[in-house]
């Protein structure tokens, strides 16, 4: 099972053009079988620098990147919360994902409608969130008063729980997303409630292909706003990056220099997912196949030798670990032996950012 980042944001922002720009990038750097799962899923190589320079020196049949899902969410409008538009369903499912990625309109044009008649990012984030905390409002809410109940029949242990979900609820209340009305020792009493704002969250500020003066100061906004709340945000103009998605790797590079730009932004909005979710990457090499691997800050060797293969968590006895970097410097698997730089970690070690990781287990 993949990581999933979904956008959401107001109808007409760019939510779609940026999911398929997704796509297509996708499509073309590696052939995954079911690149679209669903028509709003897409599965989304991580582009990976270090992935590319093991592979230079490798040098194997098949490379594979890792992935992380985007799941592109129909527009959420006010009132989305009591149903509005197609509003329970379009929160079902942003429930379901790992990490939300807020996409907001910065950017001006005539021909493409605003719901709400004018270019306002703040005003739209706040429309958006208003929802989210009010679905969760909602949320917390029936469980209070289940528990209620319950203490009522005699079950006291939930009076200490109702306290918390009243704090967070009061909270909630005053604007506060739960992901920072939440203190670290209550989080296992909202766990299971999967709060929409409990969820990291980034915007992305989609602007047009040429600056002005008033998208500058809309992305100025978005910025402030962001860094208020403390969450990131990053910049992308959602119809560059579908023209760039669109042409074959090759000619990519080229378009981008006539641009003046180094990477897709699409790079950036994929690795900044990847880094709110709290992931790592970690790589094989066994057989024919370089690949990279995903998992969470603080996994055990075992259970990331599980997210190869079952068997192998079954069965781990320890794994030989290398760092990326010890790597590059020896230059080489046998030198990087012979120096000594690949380490021996048994099933307590949690991998690190890089490792290149051999395991041995039993079948
Ligand atoms: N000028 C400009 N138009 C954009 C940009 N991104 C999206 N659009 C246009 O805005 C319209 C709505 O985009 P869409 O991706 O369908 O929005 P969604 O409703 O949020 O999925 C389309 O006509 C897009 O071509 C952008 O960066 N610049
Ligand atoms: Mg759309």
């Amino acid at each position: 099972m993949g990581f999933k980042c979904g956008l959401i944001g107001l109808p007409n922002v760019g939510k779609s053009t940026i999911f398929n720009a997704l796509s297509a990038a996708g499509a073309q750097v590696a052939n995954y079988p079911f690149c679209t799962i669903e028509p709003n899923v897409g599965i989304v190589p991580v582009p990976d620098e270090r992935l590319f320079q093991i592979a230079r020196i490798v040098a194997p049949p098949k490379v594979t990147s890792t992935t992380i899902e985007f799941v592109d969410i129909a527009g959420l409008v006010k009132g989305a919360s009591k149903g509005e538009g197609l509003g329970n369903k379009f929160l079902g499912h942003i429930r379901d994902v790992d990490a939300i990625v807020h996409v907001v309109r910065c950017f001006e044009h005539s021909d493409v409608a605003h719901v709400y008649g004018s270019v306002d990012p703040v005003r739209d984030i706040e429309i958006v969130n208003a929802e989210l905390i009010l679905a969760d409002l909602e949320t917390i809410e029936r469980r209070i008063e289940k528990n209620e109940r319950l203490v009522k029949t005699g079950e006291r242990s939930f009076a200490k729980h109702i306290e918390i979900l009243k704090k967070i609820f009061k909270e909630l209340g005053k604007g506060t997303p739960a992901r920072h009305a939440v203190a670290e020792e209550e989080k296992e009493h909202i766990e299971d409630l999967r709060l929409l704002t409990s969820k990291q969250m980034l915007y992305v500020a989609n602007t047009g292909e040429e600056s002005s003066k008033s998208e500058d100061s809309y992305v100025e906004n978005v910025t402030r706003f962001a860094q208020q709340e403390g969450s990131k945000v990053i910049n992308i103009c959602g119809d560059m990056e579908s023209e760039i998605a669109a042409l074959p790797p090759d000619e990519r590079r080229e378009f981008m220099m006539d641009l003046g730009i180094e990477e897709p932004g699409l790079n950036t909005l994929i690795r900044t997912g990847y880094d709110i979710l709290d992931l790592i990457t970690f790589y094989t090499t066994a057989g024919a196949e370089l690949r990279a691997w995903t998992v969470r800050k603080k996994t055990r060797v075992p259970a990331a030798a599980g997210k190869i293969h079952s068997d192998m968590e079954r069965g781990f006895i320890r794994a030989e670990a290398l760092k990326y970097e010890d790597f590059i410097k020896a230059g080489s698997l046998g030198r990087a032996k012979e120096k000594g730089l690949i380490r021996i970690e048994g099933k307590e070690y949690e991998i690190s950012d890089g490792d290149i990781v051999f395991f041995r287990f039993n079948v």
